[in-house]
């Protein structure tokens, strides 16, 4: 008998000799190994609907005024809301996500070979969530992105401030005037569920949802007795959705210039990216972070590497808190 064959008998001995002291979370309910009879408490379809949808639409009822909206969950979103809702549970955040999971990119590395690398210093927001990693002197590697993604949006999601809209596309921005020669800011966001947003070609008349930043009255003035809100961009480069507000800000901003991710460089891009985030000085209440800020500003991609999206979301964060607390 070979020793492999060995030790699994010796295993499945050992499993069978603990059997009587197996416990998991149902235990108390099981009181034998029986499931025979197992049953669940009993359940209407309609309590199920209704369970769902009376919150959703209370949600949206809620998160219809709004004073932080954050466009795109990836790792740059995520971490912005964390830092924000850890800070100002006060403040209603919103998070609008196309596509169905959170994370962007960030749920595979990018790389789509697991591993994370977050340069230091970023690893000490790892270190906040307290998300393990190697460390290997000048950088740092998360066993798999996932943990990354799961963790921080599971710290996200259990503010009691923050609702998180997926498969949810942030169509347009809503705009008021902002001075006397036509300058305009940004007011709220135009959503629709992303389904619809794809379907736009082959259906008509599928109207959109609005989230308005606070601090407006009816007539579309600002309310100067409330502090207004903020929309914090986070979609990434450019792509299917990505670089939507970049994209977007040309028809507001007429200095705007939206210069293009360029190359990709490591060294440089990660820096410049943080240098870049924050607040958009053309149009009041727009922020960036995150990819979508080299599609702006012209900064170079970085590939695989996640300190300077994990940093431009704290750097955006902080600009947006300062805001608050003026
Ligand atoms: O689905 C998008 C993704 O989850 C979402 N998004 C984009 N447009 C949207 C819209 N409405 C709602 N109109 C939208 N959601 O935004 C998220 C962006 O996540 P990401 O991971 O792509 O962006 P990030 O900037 O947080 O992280 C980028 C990660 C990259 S890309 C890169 C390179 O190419 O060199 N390197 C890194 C580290």
């Amino acid at each position: 008998m070979s020793a492999t064959a060995t030790n699994t008998q010796t295993e499945a001995a050992q499993l069978q000799l603990n059997a009587g002291s197996i416990r998991h979370a149902l235990s108390d309910v099981v009181k034998t190994d029986d499931w025979s009879d197992f049953k669940f408490t009993p359940i209407r379809e309609s309590t199920v609907s209704r369970a769902m949808t009376s919150r959703y639409f209370k949600d949206l009822d809620k998160h219809a005024v709004s004073d932080v909206i954050i466009i795109g969950a990836g790792s740059s979103g995520l971490s912005a809301a964390y830092v924000i809702a850890k800070n100002r549970p006060d403040l209603i955040v919103t998070i609008i996500e196309a596509n169905n999971c959170p994370a962007g990119g960030s749920w595979l590395a990018g790389s789509l070979m697991s591993a994370m690398i977050v340069r230091k210093p970023g690893h000490l927001f790892l270190e906040e969530l307290e998300i393990p990693f190697e460390d290997e002197g000048d950088y740092v590697v998360v066993k798999h992105a996932a943990l990354f993604a799961s963790t921080v949006t599971s710290k996200v999601l259990q503010f009691p401030n923050v609702k998180f809209f997926n498969a949810t596309a942030v169509e347009d921005l809503v705009t008021r005037p902002a001075g006397p020669n036509g300058e305009l800011t940004v007011a709220g966001v135009v959503t629709n569920w992303t389904l619809v947003t794809q379907a736009h070609d082959l259906q008509s008349c599928m109207d959109p949802n609005v989230i308005e930043l606070a601090g407006y009255k009816n007539d579309g003035t600002r309310d100067v007795s409330k502090k207004h809100g903020v929309i914090l961009s986070t979609t990434g480069h450019d792509g299917p959705f990505g670089a939507f507000s970049a994209k977007r800000i040309v028809s507001i901003d007429k200095n705007s210039q939206l210069k293009g991710m360029k190359g990709l460089d490591m060294n440089n891009a990660e820096a410049d990216v943080v240098k870049n985030s924050g607040k958009y000085k053309g149009v009041d209440s727009m922020y960036f972070a995150g990819m979508e800020v080299a599609e702006l500003a012209g900064c170079n991609r970085m590939g695989p590497t996640f300190g300077a999206m994990l940093v431009s979301g704290i750097k955006a964060a902080e600009e947006i808190l300062k805001h608050f607390a003026e």
